[in-house]
């Protein structure tokens, strides 16, 4: 196997096309199922648990490894189990470029997207460069329309205000063809293998600083009142499966729901 590769994580919504991208990147073919994909799954996420592959992309010209993991907010993952994963199946990788998928569709500004930026911004640090260099929004399903420039800049900018900090020319317009690929993975290859990010092995503080995160943007984002009744379902699935995510969260969701109620919002369309 070429030892001269690079790794590639996706992260997103339940749904948004995480092992979809995958298929393709690695093998060209979105439909081959080296990583489980599916349109109407019975089940809330398809993809239970952290699954790698790394395989040479003959129509990339180039040897890859793709991590594929659940979606985030998918209320049936154990977030201290995924966090425990995490660092027993990645801790010795290092990470060339981290995708935050959203779809051309998600048009607003939503609690699977907070979840996920607070998830790459605190799981992960970086090694060697900065967060910067290893960070891309990636918009799928560019091929039924092609977002518009104010859509990129309104989730760029939010992406900035609730935390990560991606720039301009590190969106990719994913619209299931190589040449929408392409420069993406030649820029991925002007990284060193060994620099990029690394899962943060101390997953208390991680998961103490997620939460702390949820708490701040939910209490401040003024975006975001639209969506605390969503927020509000979501995190309350969420402090079911997850003990530990409850305590930290204290009584969020209660809080939430009072400002919900209490507080009407302007929209919260991004374009
Ligand atoms: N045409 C097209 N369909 C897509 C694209 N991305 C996802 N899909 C469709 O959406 C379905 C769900 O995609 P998945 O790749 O399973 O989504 P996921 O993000 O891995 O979802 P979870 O594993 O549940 O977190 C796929 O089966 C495809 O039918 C895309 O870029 N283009
Ligand atoms: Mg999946």
């Amino acid at each position: 196997m070429e030892s001269n590769y690079r790794t590639i994580i996706a992260a997103g919504r339940p749904g948004v096309g995480k092992s979809y991208l995958g298929n393709f990147i690695l093998s060209n073919n979105p439909n081959s199922q080296m990583f489980l994909s599916e349109s109407n799954p019975l089940e809330y996420g398809v993809t239970k648990t952290i699954q790698y592959k790394k395989e040479y992309a003959k129509h990339l010209n180039c040897t890859l490894e793709y991590i594929d993991i659940p979606g985030s907010g998918d209320p049936t993952i154990n977030i201290t189990d995924f966090a425990n994963d995490l660092v027993k199946q990645l801790s010795s990788k290092t990470i060339n470029a981290a995708l935050m998928l959203v779809s051309v569709q998600d048009d607003r500004a939503s609690a699977y997207e907070v979840l996920t930026i607070s998830f790459l911004k605190n799981f992960f640090k970086s090694k060697g460069i900065s967060s910067k260099e290893c960070l891309w929004l990636m918009i799928t399903r560019c091929q039924l329309n092609m977002p518009n420039q104010n859509f990129i800049k309104g989730k760029l900018e939010f992406l900035r205000r609730t935390g990560l900090d991606i720039s301009e020319n590190h969106v990719i317009l994913f619209d299931n063809t190589v040449d929408s690929l392409s420069p993406f993975i030649k820029e991925v290859f002007t990284i060193q293998q060994d620099q990029g990010l690394q899962v943060e092995k101390n997953t208390e503080q991680a998961l103490q600083n997620f939460s702390k995160d949820l708490k701040t943007v939910t209490m401040n984002d003024p975006c975001m009142k639209k969506e605390f009744e969503q927020f509000e379902v979501l995190m309350r699935l969420m402090m079911e499966q997850n003990d530990k995510l409850a305590v930290q969260l204290g009584k969020q969701a209660d809080a939430i729901q009072a400002l919900a109620n209490n507080q009407g919002g302007d929209s919260c369309n991004l374009i």
